[in-house]
C-alpha cells in the first residue's frame, strides 16, 4: 500500500492526500515534520513533505506525485487526455505554485511560527501576488473548474494551495483574496462541497488548530 509521509497541517502533504482520496487508492499515513534531519533527506531532497513511499521507494515533490499517481491509477483521470488541455492544466498549477503559494511563503514565519513580519517580504510580497492573481484570473476558466468541464490536479492545488495563501494575505494585509473576487470565491466555495476536498481540508483546519493553540 502506498503510505504518504507529512503532516496533515501542510497545504501540500494535504493535496498529495486529497489526489490519493480523489483517485481512490487506499494509502497509510506516516507522520513526519520537513526537516534537514539525514533521515528525512534521504527520502525528500529539500527535506520538504510530503513524500510517498512505494514499495520501499520514495518520492517527492506534488508534481511528480501526480504524474504517478495518473500512470498507476488512470481513473478517474485527474488531468485531461487531450495534450494541450493536459499542458494548459499544468500551467495553471505552475502560476499558482510559483506566484502564489511561493509569495506567500514569505510570509510563514509569522503566519505560522510566531515570528516578526520581515521588512522587506512585507514590500515585496503585495505586488507580488497582484501579479499572481492577475495571472491566476488570466488562465483560470471556472468552467466550473478551473482548467474547464474537468476536476482536476489543477482544483486540488487551487483550493490547497489558494487557502494558504488566502491565510497569508489576511494576517498580513487584512486582505483577503478570495473574497476580493468574486468568481474565484464562488468556485472555492463549489470544492468546498466536493466531498474528498472537504475530508482532506477539515483534518488540515482542525490539526492547523491543535498546532496554533499549542
Ligand atoms: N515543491 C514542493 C513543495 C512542498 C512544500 O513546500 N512543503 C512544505 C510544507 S507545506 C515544507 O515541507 N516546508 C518546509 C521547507 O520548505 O523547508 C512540492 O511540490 O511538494
Amino acid at each position: 500500500m502506498i503510505k504518504i509521509h507529512g503532516t496533515s497541517i501542510s497545504n501540500y502533504y494535504s493535496t498529495a492526500k486529497c489526489a490519493l482520496v480523489e483517485k481512490g487508492i487506499k494509502f497509510e499515513e506516516v507522520s513526519v515534520f520537513p526537516s534537514r534531519e539525514p533521515a528525512v533527506l534521504a527520502s525528500s531532497p529539500m527535506g520538504k513533505v510530503p513524500w510517498i513511499e512505494v514499495d520501499g521507494k520514495v518520492l517527492s515533490e506534488v508534481n511528480a506525485i501526480f504524474d504517478y499517481l495518473e500512470d498507476i491509477h488512470p481513473t478517474p483521470p485527474l488531468y485531461p487526455t487531450d495534450a494541450w488541455a493536459r499542458a494548459k492544466t499544468k500551467e495553471i498549477i505552475r502560476i499558482i505554485e510559483l506566484y502564489l503559494d511561493a509569495q506567500a511563503r514569505r510570509h510563514i514565519a509569522a503566519v505560522y511560527f510566531g515570528g516578526d513580519v520581515d521588512p522587506v517580504a512585507f514590500e515585496q510580497v503585495r505586488p507580488a501576488l497582484e501579479n499572481g492573481l492577475l495571472a491566476l484570473s488570466n488562465v483560470a476558466k471556472y468552467g466550473p473548474y478551473i482548467a474547464g468541464d474537468q476536476f482536476t490536479y489543477a482544483d486540488i492545488v487551487a483550493y490547497f494551495q489558494i487557502g494558504f495563501t488566502n491565510m497569508h494575505t489576511q494576517k498580513i494585509y487584512d486582505w483577503d483574496i478570495v473574497a476580493a473576487d468574486p468568481a474565484l470565491k464562488d468556485y472555492i466555495a463549489m470544492l468546498n462541497e466536493r466531498p474528498g476536498i472537504a475530508a482532506v481540508a477539515g483534518v488540515m483546519r482542525s490539526d492547523m488548530a491543535k498546532f496554533a493553540a499549542r
